[in-house]
């Protein structure tokens, strides 16, 4: 029997260790020409020296994506007669060979095959066989539960919203598109299949169902209602595109930045349930041609609104921390943490400062319990989960939130994701992260962030939303005095700012902030970092990871991003701490802090009504009048 992709996979991993940053070359090439050239003319270029054209990068005139077949999939040295022959061609100005690398599905659990309950309920509720198992759509307390811990769907969907017209696109390892609960809302124009480079993003089918990932993805966005086939999305009546780009050896730049960038004006969401290995020693995060995709996609998607991008927080449990993980940690993603059906988080769940907002994974006690959804081939499962789980949910709830007003941009849904989000009964199974309010009155915890998405709240404030004023980025300040960490005591570093005030960038009023760290350390995963702002709220950028022994990298002008200061004012010192949480002496060194503030000049929400005193909106506004009067 031939080797599978899967096996061909691990046993590569096996081979070549593969950690996080490796030495490593695929057979894919980047190449840019000296000027803008047409598909014919970038193929002839390619068949001349002997590769196959897979088209443009990100819709450009001026880089291709080429593939050598006769250069191995994967090796560790780089091929540089290959190069050489693409360099000598007149057309062309530079040629760069892709290394591979390895991103994981987040939550994949080997999974038990089952037959369709018929089970058919009164009442409004959806009559689909499985909805009494969709606890994440509403709890009553069912498999030990709490209830009314829930997405509060069904008070979205008593306004009338249910996702029409909005696509998700589930980027993953395909999406079983002629499943009957998913193929009505399967949107065939807006999907493509970037592991073999065809318009058919279909799982490769292995025995034991390895990529059953993405169909149980798509289904809880978009499974179809009173069908009589498993559960319903939480956007029923929206569409799923499919883009298939895991599933492969290894991953490139190149299948990244197409994945993120296919079709902005076709996709309104773009939902990610991978990343990084969380094997809690990884610090790694979107590479060039991705990170200009992603960066295309806010600025440029659905006319100019800005594409959604959410993202699984990550799987690696308390040994790993999402803001060494630079696709999570990044502003411009979502990051979804899952807490279980009683409030708890879950035991994979890793936590850290970026993180938005949460949603659900499985059940506490019953292996049973975990999301219910649709499976491969036409099945249903009960058992998906992790933080793979989690996020579609968020994106089949952004997906109703932009149906509700489609002139949304990416930061007003960040908006309306803080201002909606509750507490509900979600704790820290452990006792570590507390709920704390910060400055303007907004609650957050390090795992939850603002807390679960209401899906209910978050319609009906859609509906009434204005557009947030103008975003700006302020470099409040750096520090580029090299400062060591002592072995048994803190670091404290300070910038005092007047957040650009005068300028055109001037911030007043805080979304995202950033901390761009230059660290080096004897034992990186023993160090700790806290920002806390001058209003007080102090947020932990970066935790303990037990797992690291990195001694060489450290970290080169990350950008360590927090969400807790959201609608604070930034004007203040700002204080950032250092130290190693270790039993041996370490040694380590702040190179560089810039601190960068994201968000606007003018209060964000003065043009909406409050119609509950008690929200979010109420607390946030009362504080910014307040301020305005100072
Ligand atoms: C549906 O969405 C597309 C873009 O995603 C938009 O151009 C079109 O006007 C929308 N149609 C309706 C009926 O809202
Ligand atoms: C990508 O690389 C180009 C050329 O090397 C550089 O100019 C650009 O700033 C990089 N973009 C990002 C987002 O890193
Ligand atoms: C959409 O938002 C813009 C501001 O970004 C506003 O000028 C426009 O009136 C809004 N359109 C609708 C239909 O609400
Ligand atoms: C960190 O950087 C400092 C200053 O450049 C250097 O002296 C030290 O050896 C480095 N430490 C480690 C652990 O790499
Ligand atoms: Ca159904
Ligand atoms: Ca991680």
């Amino acid at each position: 029997m031939p080797l599978s992709l899967r096996h061909f996979f691990l046993l590569f991993v096996t081979i070549f260790g593969l950690s996080s940053g490796s030495d490593l070359f695929s057979n894919s090439f980047l190449v840019r020409f000296r000027r803008d050239v047409d598909g014919d003319e970038a193929h002839s270029v390619a068949s001349r020296t002997g590769f196959v054209n897979m088209g443009p990068v990100l819709g450009s005139k001026r880089e291709y994506h080429f593939v050598n077949h006769a250069v191995p999939a994967a090796r560790t040295k780089r091929s540089i007669p290959h190069v050489r022959k693409l360099k000598v061609d007149p057309l062309v100005h530079t040629a760069i060979q892709q290394p591979g690398f390895i991103r994981v599905k987040r939550g994949y659990k080997p999974l038990k095959v089952e037959n369709l309950v018929r089970n058919i309920q009164p009442h409004s509720d959806p009559t689909d066989p499985y909805f009494p198992f969709q606890w994440y759509l509403k709890n009553t307390g069912q498999n030990g539960g709490k209830a009314k811990l829930d997405l509060n769907v069904e008070a979205a969907w008593a306004q009338g919203v249910t996702g029409k017209n909005i696509t998700t696109a589930i980027m993953d390892d395909g999406v079983d598109y002629m499943h009957p609960d998913l193929k009505y809302n399967y949107n065939a124009k807006a999907s493509y299949d970037f592991s073999s480079n065809d318009p058919f993003p279909y799982p490769r089918y292995t025995d034991d169902w390895f990529n059953s990932h993405g169909t149980r993805c798509a289904g809880e966005v978009a499974a179809a209602r009173d069908n009589g086939i498993c559960g319903v999305g939480v956007a029923y009546d929206s569409k799923i595109a499919g883009i298939r780009m895991l599933d492969q050896p290894y991953m490139t730049d190149l299948i990244e930045a197409n994945s993120m960038g296919h079709e902005p004006g076709l996709i309104d969401i773009y939902s990610a349930s991978w990343g990084p290995t969380d094997d809690g020693k990884t610090v790694d995060g979107p590479r060039n041609a991705t990170m200009r995709a992603i960066v295309r996609g806010v600025n440029e998607g659905r006319n100019g609104l800005g594409n959604i991008y959410v993202w699984a927080s990550g799987d690696g449990g308390e040994d790993d921390d999402c803001n060494c993980d630079g696709y999570a940690a990044s502003m411009w993603t979502i990051s979804i943490n899952s807490a279980i059906n009683d409030g708890q988080n879950a035991h994979y769940d890793e936590s850290c400062s970026s993180t938005l907002a949460s949603t659900f994974s499985n059940g506490a006690k019953d292996p049973n319990t975990g999301v219910a959804t649709t499976d491969l081939y036409g099945k249903c499962t009960t058992t998906h989960s992790g933080t793979s789980a989690a996020a579609p949910e968020a994106a089949g709830v952004f997906a109703l939130a932009l149906e509700a007003n489609n002139n949304l941009t990416w930061r007003d849904v960040q908006h309306l994701t803080v201002l909606t989000s509750k507490r509900n009964s979600l704790f820290d199974a452990k006792g570590r992260f507390h709920w704390t309010m910060n400055g303007v009155g907004l609650e957050f915890n390090h795992l939850f962030g603002f807390g679960v998405l209401d899906a209910g709240a978050m319609v009906a404030l859609a509906k009434q939303w204005k557009t947030v004023p103008p975003r700006f980025h302020c470099e409040a300040g750096s520090v580029t005095q090299v400062q060591k960490i002592p072995s048994a005591k803190k670091l404290v570093m300070q910038i005092t700012t007047t957040a650009c005030q005068g300028q055109s960038t001037e911030v007043r009023y805080l979304e995202h902030v950033q901390a761009v760290l230059t660290v080096n350390a004897s034992r990186r995963g023993d160090l700790e970092l806290f920002l806390t702002s001058p209003m007080g709220t102090r947020s932990m950028i970066l935790s303990r990871r037990q797992n690291d022994d990195d001694t060489r990298d450290g970290f080169t002008k990350w950008p360590f991003m927090t969400t807790h200061t959201w609608g604070e004012y930034p004007q203040g010192t700002w204080v950032l701490e250092a130290s190693f949480n270790s039993q041996m002496p370490q040694t380590g060194f702040v190179k560089e802090w810039t601190l960068m503030l994201h968000g606007t000049k003018e209060p964000p929400y003065t043009e909406l009504a409050v119609l509950d005193p008690h929200s979010k909106l109420a607390i946030v506004k009362k504080a910014h009048e307040n301020r305005m009067k100072m």
